[in-house]
């Protein structure tokens, strides 16, 4: 029987174990999230994944007080772009935002440069775990589902962005492979909120098929 639940959450009320649940914070970086980056060369405005910022931050507040373990996830490429596959970089040459390509904030989504690191509201904390990954979701090509078996985790809590993108394949992997998922409405968000609502519809249509959602108060009023 989890100890917690989330009542507010859709499709029906979350049930967890804080010590099996870790809180995944998705590519909050500056190439998505500051001005220069990846997504806003890509043609998007940023001011729907900044908004977030603070509540991210909340949740963070709450999870580490509870004791759960937070993992961040940055999506990018190694310099020599071994990783990356030339479809991709295609496309974003296309789009004026070319990976690897010089930009303001370094080389666009590549690792070590300043657009590659998370922003600084959201620094993590020694310890937690970084994953880096080359693909849109966490689970391909990374060490993510080895931190979550090494830490015993069952349910997964997403937060970041964009939640049609980044989220929702991560969401999509964990779900195949029996994480139970909580995405926080209010705690992630795409470029176009079109997007973002027709990804929140569909994690919990069918009975939740991809899993759960909810409002970030309704947890952090569950963890206190
Ligand atoms: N992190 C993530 O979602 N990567 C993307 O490329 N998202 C877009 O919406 N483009």
């Amino acid at each position: 029987v989890p100890s917690m639940q989330v009542e507010n959450a859709l499709p029906y009320p979350f049930g967890f174990d804080p010590a099996s649940t870790a809180v995944v914070v998705i590519d909050m970086q500056n190439d998505f999230c500051a001005p220069g980056g990846f997504g806003q060369r890509l043609g998007n405005d940023i001011a729907a994944v900044r908004a977030i910022i603070p509540t991210i931050s909340r949740v963070l507040d709450a999870a580490r007080s509870a004791g759960l373990l937070i993992i961040h996830t940055r999506e990018g490429h190694l310099p020599d772009l071994s990783d990356c596959p030339p479809s991709k970089q295609e496309r974003s040459r296309r789009q004026g935002a070319g990976i690897g390509d010089a930009g303001p904030m370094g080389r666009i989504l590549i690792r070590g440069e300043p657009g590659h690191e998370i922003i600084p509201e959201l620094t993590p904390i020694p310890g937690e775990p970084v994953v880096d990954k080359p693909g849109k979701g966490a689970f391909y090509q990374t060490n993510f589902h080895d931190i979550l078996i090494e830490y015993g985790i069952e349910s997964l809590i997403l937060c970041g962005v964009t939640t049609h993108v980044c989220v929702h394949t991560t969401l999509r992997e964990a779900n195949d492979r029996g994480y139970r998922c909580l995405v926080l409405e209010d705690a992630t968000a795409a470029f176009d909120p079109d997007d973002h609502a027709a990804a929140i519809h569909m994690v919990r249509q069918q009975g939740g098929i991809f899993g759960w959602t909810s409002a970030s108060i309704s947890l952090i009023h569950t963890l206190r």
